[in-house]
Formats: structure tokens, C-alpha cells, sequence
């Protein structure tokens, strides 16, 4: 396909007012009548042919104001139909197509799931269902009549309100749905089948009463009331957050077990998959509720930031997922820990949106060109442009940033809005010019920004020496200084930091100092001795920091620093040094040597604290793939794995009867609750219990063993179960055996211990997987099955991924070409792993080389493949 440029943007020739959909059900041959009120668009070009997008459709008939078209008017084809001279006035058009929602593996139009008829229209769906302008700036009033068998589809839902329902002869009945609020199609929506329901009810600030419901497989309803009770929060917070209030009189979510995203927003009928709604105790996991509490909140806060306001092409995703990954990020915060969710969200933007930036896929977070929209749906786009926000609002400020959001709410709302609409209103409410600070979006990369510290202890001055730098991206070689907002304070060995004079006589405000230039430098006055500086604080700026700190520094603000997040950080960066050498000494064949340091001030926080999610994420050392990305060339997988090994063996026997002692300490009577505070204690105890194990497994084996046996939660359960898998020998094979027949009825459980078996860094693994795949209930055909096994296996299995004989390559590839057929935008994400794959030494460089060619030789290879494959290659 041609790659579609932003440049190139120009608006519709016609514009779409309304539409009315009449959906006749069927498991093969559901017919969709489509009635299209046209008009030209005065700022389209006159007289211009219709040209409407189909993708794989059988068109049934077409009429113009209810009259037959002349054979030569029209030209149609299952991906567009044309009217080559469409009245130059407004008309209606009819439009009937056939589709077969079982036959639609591609999950995208209108397909089935588990015999539950489902759609997902993002980004280019629409046009799977009926032939239509299949962009976002195109936006209408849609009216749907949804008719089935009752038998077979009981529910039936669609966006917007309930209007009409009732029964047809010979076993059919139907339902009207409308949504008043003009929207682009991919976000239409429907819904039929067998479901179960749990309910509720919600007044808004303004006194409209909202039923909420969401739909689940019937016999799992047990396992949806935490959704529902994360979506009243989310409704709630949104009112008082932002001032956004809800919309209809009905807010429905329905779970699907086969979807290739996590959940999507359609006006009114959120469609989610299935792991993102399913919660209980002895199934869910603590991070599983969080996952649900923050998608049920993302997807919800897309009614305002999304559906209100759209985007006006696709260049523009990050206008809404930027900004609702941030408004989901705040809402985390709110409910939770702060500095912990800072601290999770930053790991996951390091492992995957810094791993993007620094490969063969980097974009900038708003792209200036695709071929294929599916495959930027990226942690650039959403990550990054979330991060973009967080600076938007540190550098004007909460005021000026809550002023910029209410202005962007009434300004745009109802518009199909690009970034320069968004960023227009915070220069407005701010007063600040945003021309330089706009180059996030446009520029790729990730800068790094390095610091050089001074201090006289004579004139009792501290000067520091910022430089900025990006490095090139594919289409972007030579790159500009950026805005970069850092929050820094100072901390002294004996305690807190003093007020930030700096030598023209300011008070640095909020400890904020913003580098825009290649160079800048910042000297601070009357700096009592010894102050270690405290950068980028709170993450402030999704750069890299390249900061010279020894150990005894670091352990200062490890100790000391009053800024959570880079306590966190100056213990992930001792352990990251000490993993770093101990790579080294591995590949000059010596043996890794550690020194204390790290183990003993771990040990000191464990004492210490109250605040369990914290020291956990202390306690989790920097992943094997944080350690490649720090390494960055020349990557030796095997050396990685070793090396952390290593390092947590060591820390594991250092501090191992603190360890022991945390974990009888943090025992849990009663029953289960995934509050945050509970769900940081077992996230503690279980990190003690890991590192213990890694330490000693001869006495953390046992206690892992009875820890899964007597687990009254999923937590425990397979927090337990993953302790034991890293450890070969009966005790884990024993254990694995259980947790699958246990749980062999319930697919979304099986996914964690097909991923635990993915994960496991041993030679065999790939093996276990291929037997896996043999498993009863996986199924490459379901995307959450195939990401657990297959996706774990590539994206969170770095040493045998990336196995030395290229084994872990080829079985991937073999994957992607194999889904390839079936689900084009599976195959491409699975695809994604190798896109580090430039990284590595020299001889899995060349066997992942070999794989990905092979992949791009394919002939017939799908849009979404063939861009990743062209793109990773080039
Ligand atoms: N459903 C996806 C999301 O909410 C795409 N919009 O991010
Ligand atoms: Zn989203």
C-alpha cells in the first residue's frame, strides 16, 4: 500500500449526517442495510466522485434516494464502491451488504466470539461492515436496528439509547439503539448473544441517572462486579477531576474472549476483552485488578477525551491515547499510591517505549507517515504521549494546565481536533509560546540528557552542566534540542535538602529547571558541603539521565532523597551497575563480584518501612531487558540472564534472614481484598520470598511449596508457582501440574501458566512451548492464548528468544507467517520482538536477520507484517 502522509491531509469531498443501520444477525450471512444521509461538503471539492472504503465486502444492492442506480454509475469491489457523479445536493443512499462474522478471524468489522456477535471498528473496522467514508473527520448521528434469532443473541446492544425493542415471527426479535452525539464510525458498536449481566445505576453531578451494565459470559457474573465498581469511580473521578460528566442514560461494557486489543471505547458500549473485565480472588491477581480498575477508567475517559473530541485523522492517535493514558495514569494515582504508580509506569515506559525509540520502529509520538495504521498503536503513542502531557502540565503549571483542559472541552467539543488545536488552548491559558515545546511530537528518539556537577566549597556554590542530545531515528537524522522540564533538588549525607537559590538571587520554584538548549548550566548558591543532586525527580521528563553518582551517593538518596521516585531510582541504578560489570566480567570469563552495599541498604529498608509496594519495587532489580537497553550494543542475552542471576543470588543470601523475616512478618489473615494497601503487602512478601529463594533454595523452595498449596488467592497462588518455575526439579514440575488441571476449564487463568512456562530462561523451554501449543485449550486462533505463550515467550524470554542457534527466531517466524493468514495484526505485533534485534552480538544478529527475511520473502504477506517486517529490516 502507498504510505498516507499527514502532509497530505485534505478534508471530505461529502460529508456523512446520518446514519441508519438495519443489522440482520446471522452466523454466516448477517445482512447490513445501511441508509446514508450525504451532502456535499463545502470545503470538499465540487462534483468530486463518492469514494467509499469496503474492506472484504459483498455488496447486496445500492439505491440513490430509494431509486435504482444505473449499472455505469456505480463501480464497486469488496474494498470500495464508487458513485463517479453523486448529485451535487444532499441525497440518501442505501447500501446492502453480506458479511460472515464466523468466518472473520481477523476480528475486526463484525465478528463472533465464543457465538457472541461482537465489532471492533478502530482504526479502519467500519469499512468491514458496510461501504462508508471509513476516517474520523467524518462524524454522523447513527441510528441502529440490530434483528437476530432470540434464541441465539437474547442481548442485544448497541451505542447510545435504548429506543425500541420487541418480538418478530418465526423466533426473531430486534432492538433500536441511538446515539445522539455525532461520531466517527470506529466508533460505532454492536452487540448480540448470550450474556449475563450485573448492574447499576449512577446519578450524574447534574442529576441525569445512568444505568450501568456489564456484560459478561453467563455463569461469570460473580467475576464482574469489580469492573462495575471500578467504572462508578472512574465516572465519579472524571467529574471532579476534569469536570467531565457522562452523556446517555446508559453506559454498557461487554467482555469478549477474543479481541485483539485490551478494550475499546465505542460511544456508550465499551467492548472489552475478556481479561480486562474477569475478576476474583482465586482467578485475578492484584495486577490484574489494577489492569481492570485502569482500562475500565481509560476506556470510560475516552467519552470526553476521544468521542467528544475525536481526532481529525489518524496522524493525530496521541490527541486522544496520549491524554487518556495520562487522565487514566492520574486516576491510578488518586486511587492508589502515587509514587508507586509513578514508579510501575515508568518501568513500563523504559521497557517498552524506550526499547521503540531506540530500534528500527521509532516514530515520533505523532507520526508524519504510515502505511499501516494498525501498528501504531504503539507505547510511543500512548506512553509517550502521556509523558508529553506530564510535561505540559509541570512546565505551565496545574492552574494554567486545568484552564488549557476546560478551554480544550468547550472549545472542541464535538470537533474532529488535531494536536495544534489541543496545544493552542494550553498557549492560551497559560500565556506561554508552546512552538518549541510542540517538537515532542514531531521528533523521535529518546534524549539523553547528561550533567556534570561542580561544587566550591568555598563560595558554597554548586554548578551544574546539562547537555542535551537525541540520537537519529529512521527518517530523522539530525535531531533538535527539545524541551526538557527537570525537577531536581538537593540532598545533603546528614538529611533534607535547602531551598534552590540560584545565583541571580531566584528561588528555583518548585525545584524546576527546564534545559531546552543543547547546553545550558545552572549554578546554585549558598549549597551547604556535600549535596548530592537529586535530578529529575518524579520522572519529570522521559529522557535518559546520564549522571556521574558514585555508590556512596547513590546510597544517600536511596537513604535520604524526599522524592520517592528517585529513591527508587538510585537503588535501581546501584543494582544496574552492578549487573552491568558483573555482564562484563562474565564475557572476560571471570566470575561476577558484588559488593554489599545494595544488599545491606535493602536490608535497612526492609526494617524500616511501612510503605510494602515500594520496597517491592525496590526489591524487583532492573529486568534482563533493562540491562540489554543499558548495555545497548553487542548484547549477549546469556551474560544478561547470568549476570542477574547473580546479582539476586547474592542480595537473596546478604540480606537473606531479613528476608525470611519479612516474609513471616507479612503473613495475611483473612479474606482477600485487592485494595492497594493489601495488594502491596502480598507484593512485598512475595519479592521477599523470590529474592530468598533466589539466595537460598533450599529454604525458600519449601516455603514457596506450602505458600501454593494453602493460597486462598490467584496472588499467592501464582506468585508462589512463579518462585518455584524459576528453580528446576520436581518441586516446580509437581506444582505446574496441579495449576493446570485446577484450572484446566478456565482459559484466561491457563494464560498466566502458559506465560510463567514461556518465561522460564532454560534451553528446554522452547520445547515446553512447542508442547504447549498441543494443549487442549490453547488455540492460536484466540489472541489472548497466543500472546500468553507465544508473545511471552518472545517478548519477556530474552535469553531463549534469543537463543544463540537462532531456534527462538525461526519459531517465531514461523508464527507470524502462520497467524499472518488469519490475524494480520496479531501476527505484526508478535513480530515486534525483533525489534531490538540490531542491539545484539554479531551472530544472533545475523540468525535474527536470516528469520526476518525469510518473513519478508513471503509473498501475499499482509499490510501489517509486511510494514513491520520493511521497517525492521531497513
Ligand atoms: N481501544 C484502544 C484504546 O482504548 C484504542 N482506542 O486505547
Ligand atoms: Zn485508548
Amino acid at each position: 500500500a502507498a504510505p498516507v502522509r499527514l502532509e497530505d491531509y485534505r478534508p471530505t469531498d461529502y460529508l456523512i449526517d446520518t446514519v441508519s443501520l438495519d443489522v440482520r444477525l446471522h452466523p454466516t450471512a448477517t445482512r447490513i442495510l445501511a441508509e446514508l444521509a450525504i451532502r456535499p461538503n463545502p470545503a470538499g471539492r465540487a462534483g468530486a466522485a463518492l469514494e467509499l472504503d469496503g474492506d472484504e465486502l459483498e455488496l447486496v444492492s445500492v439505491a440513490l434516494d430509494g431509486g435504482a442506480l444505473a449499472p455505469g454509475a456505480y463501480e464497486a469491489s469488496p474494498s470500495g464502491l464508487t458513485l463517479h457523479a453523486p448529485p451535487e445536493r444532499a441525497f440518501r443512499l442505501s447500501i446492502e451488504t453480506r458479511v460472515n462474522p464466523t468466518a472473520n478471524t481477523k476480528l475486526m468489522g463484525l465478528y463472533r466470539s465464543s457465538g457472541v456477535y461482537c465489532t471492533q471498528c478502530e482504526a479502519e473496522g467500519f469499512r468491514r461492515i458496510t461501504y462508508f467514508l471509513d476516517r474520523p473527520d467524518v462524524m454522523a448521528v447513527y441510528t441502529t436496528r440490530i434483528e437476530a434469532e432470540e434464541a441465539e443473541a437474547p442481548v442485544l446492544l448497541g451505542n447510545g439509547d435504548p429506543v425500541e425493542r420487541g418480538a418478530l415471527p418465526n423466533g426473531r426479535h430486534y432492538a433500536v439503539w441511538r446515539d445522539p452525539h455525532p461520531k466517527p464510525c470506529y466508533l460505532f458498536a454492536l452487540v448480540g448473544g448470550k450474556l449475563g449481566r450485573v448492574g447499576g445505576e449512577i446519578v450524574t453531578r447534574s442529576g441525569r441517572k445512568v444505568e450501568l451494565g456489564v456484560y459478561v459470559e453467563p455463569g461469570k457474573e460473580s467475576r464482574a462486579g469489580y469492573a462495575l465498581d471500578a467504572l462508578v469511580r472512574s465516572m465519579r473521578w472524571d467529574e471532579q477531576a476534569f469536570g467531565c460528566e457522562y452523556d446517555l442514560s446508559v453506559f454498557n461494557i461487554v467482555a469478549v474472549s477474543d479481541f485483539n486489543m485490551g478494550a475499546m471505547e465505542n460511544k456508550g458500549l465499551n467492548i472489552f476483552n475478556d481479561k480486562y473485565v474477569l475478576a476474583s480472588p482465586e482467578t485475578a491477581t492484584d495486577a490484574d485488578y489494577a489492569a481492570i480498575e485502569a482500562i475500565i477508567a481509560h476506556e470510560y475517559f475516552h467519552n470526553w477525551t476521544g468521542n467528544r473530541i475525536t481526532c481529525r485523522d489518524w496522524f493525530q492517535l496521541c490527541l486522544k491515547e496520549g491524554l487518556t493514558v495520562f487522565r487514566d495514569q492520574e486516576f491510578s494515582s488518586d486511587e492508589r499510591s502515587r509514587p508507586v504508580k509513578r514508579i510501575a509506569d515508568v518501568r513500563a515506559l523504559r521497557a517498552q517505549q524506550f526499547a521503540e525509540d531506540s530500534g528500527p520502529l521509532a516514530h515520533p509520538v505523532r507520526p508524519s507517515v504510515y502505511r499501516e495504521i494498525n501498528n501504531f498503536y504503539t507505547a510511543t503513542v500512548y506512553e509517550k504521549g502521556a509523558e508529553v502531557i506530564r510535561m505540559l502540565k509541570t512546565l505551565i503549571g496545574p492552574e494554567a494546565f486545568k484552564a488549557g483542559m476546560d478551554l480544550y472541552f468547550h472549545r472542541c467539543d464535538g470537533t474532529a481536533a488535531t494536536i495544534e488545536d489541543f496545544l493552542a488552548c494550553f498557549a492560551e491559558a497559560s500565556g506561554r509560546d508552546l512552538s518549541h515545546f510542540s517538537l515532542w511530537y514531531r521528533q523521535a528518539g529518546t534524549p539523553s540528557v547528561a550533567v556534570r556537577t561542580a561544587y566550591d566549597a568555598e563560595d558554597r556554590t554548586l554548578r551544574l552542566d546539562f547537555a542535551q542530545s537525541t540520537p537519529p531515528t529512521p527518517g530523522q537524522t539530525e535531531k533538535e534540542p527539545v524541551v526538557i522540564p527537570i525537577r531536581l533538588g538537593l540532598v545533603s549525607a546528614q538529611g533534607r535538602g535547602a531551598p534552590l537559590k540560584t545565583a541571580d538571587g531566584r528561588t528555583l520554584e518548585d525545584g524546576l529547571f527546564v534545559l531546552d538548549k543543547t547546553a545550558d548550566s545552572l549554578t546554585l548558591i549558598e549549597v551547604p558541603a556535600d549535596p548530592v543532586p537529586s535530578l529529575l525527580r518524579g520522572f519529570s521528563a522521559p529522557v535518559r539521565l546520564e549522571q556521574e553518582l558514585g555508590p556512596a551517593e547513590l546510597l544517600t538518596l536511596f537513604r535520604r532523597d524526599e522524592d520517592p521516585f528517585n529513591r527508587w531510582q538510585a537503588a535501581q541504578t546501584y543494582a544496574m551497575r552492578l549487573m552491568v560489570r558483573a555482564v562484563e566480567a562474565l564475557r572476560a570469563q571471570q566470575p561476577p563480584e558484588f559488593d554489599q552495599g545494595f544488599a545491606v541498604a535493602l536490608g535497612e529498608l526492609l526494617a524500616a518501612t511501612d510503605d510494602h509496594a515500594f520496597a517491592a519495587q525496590v526489591m524487583a532489580l532492573p529486568s534482563e531487558a533493562d540491562v540489554a537497553r543499558e548495555l545497548g550494543r553487542e548484547i549477549d542475552p546469556d551474560a544478561v540472564l547470568h549476570a542477574r542471576k547473580a546479582l539476586r543470588s547474592f542480595v537473596g543470601q546478604t540480606a537473606g534472614d531479613r528476608l525470611a523475616q519479612t516474609y513471616s512478618r507479612l503473613e495475611t489473615t483473612g479474606p482477600y481484598s485487592p485494595d492497594a494497601a493489601s495488594a502491596g503487602r502480598r507484593s512485598l512478601r512475595n519479592a521477599a520470598l523470590d529474592l530468598l529463594t533466589a539466595g537460598d533454595p533450599g529454604r525458600g523452595i519449601p516455603l514457596a511449596q506450602a505458600q501454593f498449596a494453602s493460597a486462598d488467592n490467584m496472588t499467592d497462588q501464582i506468585g508462589a508457582l512463579a518462585i518455584l518455575a524459576q528453580h528446576p526439579g520436581p518441586a516446580r514440575e509437581e506444582a505446574l501440574a496441579a495449576f493446570g488441571e485446577h484450572f484446566a476449564a478456565d482459559p484466561l487463568v491457563l494464560d498466566k501458566w502458559f506465560g510463567l512456562q514461556a518465561a522460564i530462561p532454560e534451553a528446554a523451554t522452547l520445547d515446553r512451548v512447542r508442547g504447549l501449543m498441543r494443549h487442549p485449550a490453547f488455540s492460536l486462533s484466540n489472541p489472548n492464548r497466543t500472546r500468553a505463550l507465544v508473545g511471552t515467550f518472545a517478548m519477556a524470554n530474552l535469553s531463549q528468544f534469543h537463543r544463540a542457534d537462532g531456534a527462538g527466531y525461526a519459531f517465531l517466524a514461523d508464527m507470524v507467517l502462520q497467524l499472518d493468514g488469519s490475524n494480520p495484526q496479531l501476527a505484526a505485533r508478535l513480530l515486534g520482538a525483533f525489534r531490538t534485534w540490531r542491539s545484539l552480538e554479531q551472530g544472533r544478529r545475523a540468525q535474527a536477520e536470516t528469520q526476518l527475511r525469510r518473513v519478508a520473502a513471503k509473498e501475499g504477506l499482509s499490510p501489517d507484517v509486511s510494514d513491520i517486517v520493511t521497517r525492521s529490516l531497513a
